[in-house]
């Protein structure tokens, strides 16, 4: 049977996910409040090596300066007696009212700065719990109607927010980089920075762009239609994938945040594949939403099986790997050769064009002609990942 999770495999699981009351669009909260510190113990327990908040999961907006105190004292203490580390913190600019425009790319100016001076403050005490991933959703930058929002001069606003936020980070010393996250929509119309796509586009045009990478979420590409691996891949391909959040969803509709392997069990099960073999050394971090059908119980089975869901891919990504029909049949497929670079080592643009057998002698109908055996590789995985193969 598939070992427990144990601290090595850097689970990491948001307070606000544990902690989710239940509460929709459509109805009223289904459970009760979850205390920070038990929720610290209870991950603990089942496997989990981290834990990661907004700043208003963990102390609530315009509480006093003794009573954040207060909080944090008692959360630190919970996560020295549980052995549970903090990776990644961030920052809630989306739940209080004054963020209904945005936080970063809000109109309103004064909101900006406050937005600024929230997550500032929020990020020396990701600093001082030893956080080293700053993650930045931008979740109500965005609108619903292209007549409100100058999309120029917000992306403007947005570079100028995290080149701030960046600049924050190397004038206090910390060690923390800056983790963007992508969304298409959801609570607003419109989401800047869309995709993972969007955001590395972004990023390449911050003047701190060596500190900002991304948080990639499964159900956020997935919403829009796209393939998260190769997103994923894009990411890995760019240095940029500074952390991931792991989850479930069915396709293009609002963001169901399910247990991770519950949504596109294929898509994971390649996602797992690639995070395993592509040199992601990252907090495999869940951002999901318990049921809400679910009691306190069911929350957390739902954590563990996460966690399941992920050792269960891990080890079947593994013996698909290792299978030598799958080798086999991957040579066919040509993956071998997509990794040869296409001009030889020292060959000139000059010398491409005279070679005669590149096009002149080059016979595009034999070539055409090949099958490349996707179909029995594609079968190979899902045999692989239904445990129907060794
Ligand atoms: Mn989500």
């Amino acid at each position: 049977m598939t070992a427990r999770p144990t601290r090595q495999d850097r689970f990491s699981f948001g307070l606000w996910t544990v902690g989710w009351r239940a509460n929709d669009p459509f109805g009223d909260p289904t459970r009760e409040p979850l205390d920070a510190v038990e929720a610290v113990h209870r991950l603990a327990e089942l496997g989990a090596w981290g834990v990661t908040f907004h700043d208003d999961d963990l102390v609530p907006f315009g509480s006093a300066d003794t009573e954040r105190d207060r909080r944090i004292a008692r959360f630190r203490s919970a996560l020295e007696g549980a052995g549970m580390v903090v990776p990644m913190v961030t920052t809630n600019l989306f739940g209080h009212p004054v963020f209904k425009d945005g936080g970063l790319t809000s109109n309103d100016r004064s909101v900006r700065r406050f937005a600024l001076r929230k997550v500032m403050r929020n990020m020396d005490l990701a600093a001082e719990l030893g956080a080293r991933t700053y993650v930045l959703w931008g979740g109500r930058e965005g609108s619903e109607t292209d007549a409100a929002k100058d999309v120029l001069a917000a992306l403007d606003r947005y570079a100028e927010g995290i080149d701030t936020l960046a600049q924050y980070v190397l004038d206090q010393g910390y060690d923390l980089r800056l983790a963007l996250e992508p969304k298409p929509n959801e609570p607003r119309g419109d989401i800047l920075l869309p995709t993972i796509g969007h955001a590395l586009a972004f990023i390449a045009r911050l003047e701190h762009g060596e500190l900002v990478g991304v948080n990639p979420e499964v159900g956020h590409e997935q919403m829009a239609g796209l393939n998260f691996v190769h997103g994923v891949g894009q990411a890995l391909w760019t240095g940029k994938l500074f952390h991931i959040d792991l989850n479930g969803q069915r396709g293009p509709r609002y963001d169901q945040d399910m247990i991770f392997g519950h949504g596109d069990l294929l898509s994971a099960f390649f996602l797992v594949d690639l995070l395993e073999s592509g040199g992601y050394d990252g907090p495999r971090h869940f951002d999901y939403k318990p049921l809400r059908t679910e009691g306190i119980e069911g929350v957390w089975q739902s954590a563990a099986a996460n966690m399941r869901s992920y050792l269960l891919l891990r080890e079947r990504a593994a013996a698909f790997r290792a299978d030598p029909e799958v080798r086999e049949a991957k040579r066919d497929a040509g993956l071998d050769e997509l990794s040869r670079p296409t001009l030889a080592a020292g060959e000139s643009v000059a010398d491409l064009r005279t070679d005669r057998t590149a096009y002149e002698e080059f016979d595009a109908e034999a070539a055409a002609a090949r099958g490349y055996g996707f179909v029995t590789l594609s079968q190979l995985a899902l045999e692989h990942l239904i445990g129907a193969r060794g």
